[in-house]
């Protein structure tokens, strides 16, 4: 197994490294930036905000709950849940698209801004769910994809239309008479390249994803008002903020050229180091954030801890928050389709990356955490164990994690039941481009189908998005349709129903961590400390603010396994633990999570 392994990670590179994967190797070469110890020793580095005492929820639309019975999931369907959402303890979802799209990756290609994609329903019911959760205390953030659009939007009908449109500037054109431009690396195309020659007008159009999202042009002053005035309408609606897809894309050296040697094939790292990001950044935010209450999220790629605070330094008006890519990319083999490594992945690392990204935001700046989201496998597989034995306790163990760490947790979907991975056998099973795309480009180079469909059951992107466990009725009760993705199968027993009245199960343990973290501002502001940092088995460390102590124990093996906090335990007092019956014995058992009050 592991020389087939090795065999595909060799055949996949010559396809061209994924850039999310090379960025860890990268970040690793930052040194670890110590915080000064009286910032960290401060209650606050920087102001209390609301988005920082935020647990958000993150919803993928397609696959909450379906309300029409055609199989997609919809608004609808999430506005009849809104009483479960509210139950969770949660403070702000995070919907993924939701605005018209022909759906070539799941409502990340953008047809229309400003009108809801056909599927998920009516402007009416956006504005219905939106006053549901406003009504309910919660807060509702959007996606924001402005680093592309869809091939069918209008802008793009017109700007690939004649090279003279007064739409040509919204896009990046390149004149076929000049020659083919330097190397762009596609993530999502068959044949990995980012330019695509377009007959209309005799002229090649950047796509860093698939063919029909081509990248918008930020640097045109009309297209950026236009994204603008696009924010305007749907915050003046009262959506509390954005998540911003692949925002440090946005800005190209329009020169294109050869990629610098410094980036050493990393293509994410290149592309999220646009020479003017910071400028529209900071554009967008006087134009836009800085008139309104709302919490504004970047999705990181490319972004190190040598460049976070550039982003979300607060002194710099710019953004709130970034998640990183460094944490989850951790144990797949470097510069491969995503292929784990068969070793599995160092807890040492892991708790090494997450304590360096802690730092970075000591007295500046702010945090996020997250272990799943539509991009990501289901956490408990990736970074738990999900034989049935252990599903649940590692699964609790990762969200023990999650709600104890200073940032704001990012919490997907389905985790809160303990949700598992999927591991389709067959490729006609998935339904992601990105899956789909990279099988066609392993077929077409000759290289190990099997070794990659193996290496997809633990790391592609539809183990996150099969639908919602409802009930154990068929398909989850989550249509009464034929679902667009298949259900897993564990959802006769992994399900809301049975979970709900369940008092030690995954869903009332979810709920538990969410209101120990809302009632105790030190799991939010308190200071971080790593314990017991070369312990390959156990994740030990405190959280502290005004004369508080929080001690948090997280076993990541399914053996027993000791821990040296260096605290004399006799005088903690356990607040909650994953197990029924927490013991306060030296030994973690298998997957043991408790939290202790010192
Ligand atoms: O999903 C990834 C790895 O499997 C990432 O490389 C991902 O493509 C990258 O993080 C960008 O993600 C975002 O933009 C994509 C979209 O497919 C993702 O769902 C979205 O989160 C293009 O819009
Ligand atoms: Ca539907």
């Amino acid at each position: 197994m592991r020389t087939l392994l090795l065999a595909l990670t060799t055949a996949l590179g010559l396809l061209g490294a994924p850039a999310w994967r090379q960025d860890d190797r990268n970040a690793a070469q930052q040194p670890v930036q110590p915080a000064p110890a009286t910032a960290r020793s401060s209650a606050v580095g920087n102001a209390r905000k609301w988005w920082k005492e935020a647990v958000v929820y993150q919803i993928y639309p397609r696959s909450f709950k379906d309300s029409n019975g055609d199989g997609v999931g919809d608004l609808k369907g999430i506005t009849s849940k809104l009483d479960y959402l509210k139950s969770l303890g949660i403070d702000v979802i995070w919907l993924n698209p939701v605005f018209s799209s022909p759906n070539d990756d799941n409502g990340y290609d953008i047809s229309d801004y400003q009108g809801i994609m056909k599927e998920f329903g009516t402007m009416q019911d956006f504005d219905e769910l939106l006053k549901g959760m406003h009504d309910r205390g919660l807060k509702l953030i959007l996606d924001l994809v402005v680093n592309h659009s869809s091939d069918e939007h209008e802008w793009f009908k017109q700007s690939r239309s004649s090279r003279d449109n007064s739409y040509r500037d919204y896009y990046h054109w390149w004149p076929a008479e000049k020659g083919k431009p330097a190397a762009r690396r596609s993530f999502f195309d068959v044949d990995g390249d980012g330019w695509e020659l377009d007959k209309a007008t005799n002229s090649y159009y950047l796509h860093y994803f698939s063919r029909k999202q081509p990248d918008l042009n930020w640097e045109s002053p009309r297209l950026r008002n236009e994204v603008f005035s696009m924010m305007r309408f749907w915050l003046d609606k009262g959506v509390d903020g954005f998540r911003m897809d692949v925002i440090p894309f946005i800005s190209k050296d329009t020169t294109f050229p050869e990629m610098p040697a410094q980036y050493n094939g990393d293509w994410g790292r290149f592309y999220a180091n646009g020479p003017h990001v910071h400028e529209y950044l900071r554009e967008m935010n006087a134009a836009v954030l800085s008139k309104y209450d709302v919490m504004s999220v970047a999705e990181g790629v490319g972004v190190t801890t040598a460049d976070a605070l550039q982003y979300v330094d607060a002194d710099r008006r710019e953004l709130d928050m970034l998640y990183h890519f460094e944490g989850v990319s951790l144990g797949y083999l470097p510069g491969s389709l995503k292929v784990p490594d068969p070793k599995g992945f160092s807890l040492i690392e892991f708790k090494n990356i997450y304590s360096k990204w802690d730092g970075v935001f000591a007295d500046k700046g702010w945090g996020t955490i997250y272990l799943g989201n539509h991009d990501q496998p289901r956490m408990t597989t990736r970074w738990g164990n999900d034989a049935p034995q252990w599903r649940e306790l590692s699964s609790k163990m990762l969200t023990t994690f999650l709600l104890t760490m200073r940032a704001t947790p990012y919490y997907y979907a389905g985790d809160e039941l303990c949700m598992t991975n999927i591991k389709f056998d067959r490729i006609e099973d998935y339904r992601d481009i990105e899956s789909v795309n990279w099988y066609q480009q392993v077929k077409n180079k000759g290289g190990d189908l099997q070794a990659f469909l193996a290496a997809q059951k633990i790391a592609a992107r539809d183990n996150g998005r099969t639908p919602f466990q409802w009930d154990r009725t068929a398909n989850a009760g989550f249509t009464s349709g034929k679902p667009w993705l298949k259900v897993n199968p564990n959802y006769t027993t992994v399900n809301v129903a049975v979970d709900d009245v369940n008092a030690t199960g995954c869903l009332n343990y979810f709920r538990k961590l969410t209101q120990l973290r809302k009632s105790n501002p030190v799991l939010i502001y308190g200071k971080y400390v790593l314990l017991d940092k070369d312990n390959p088995d156990v994740y030990a460390y405190t959280r502290e603010l005004d004369g508080r102590k929080i001690l948090v124990l997280l076993n990541f093996r399914d053996k027993a396994a000791s821990v040296d906090t260096g605290l004399d335990m006799s005088k903690g007092k356990i607040l909650v633990g994953n197990y029924p019956a927490p013991s306060g014995d030296a030994k973690l058992r298998p997957y043991e999570a408790r939290i202790y009050e010192f």
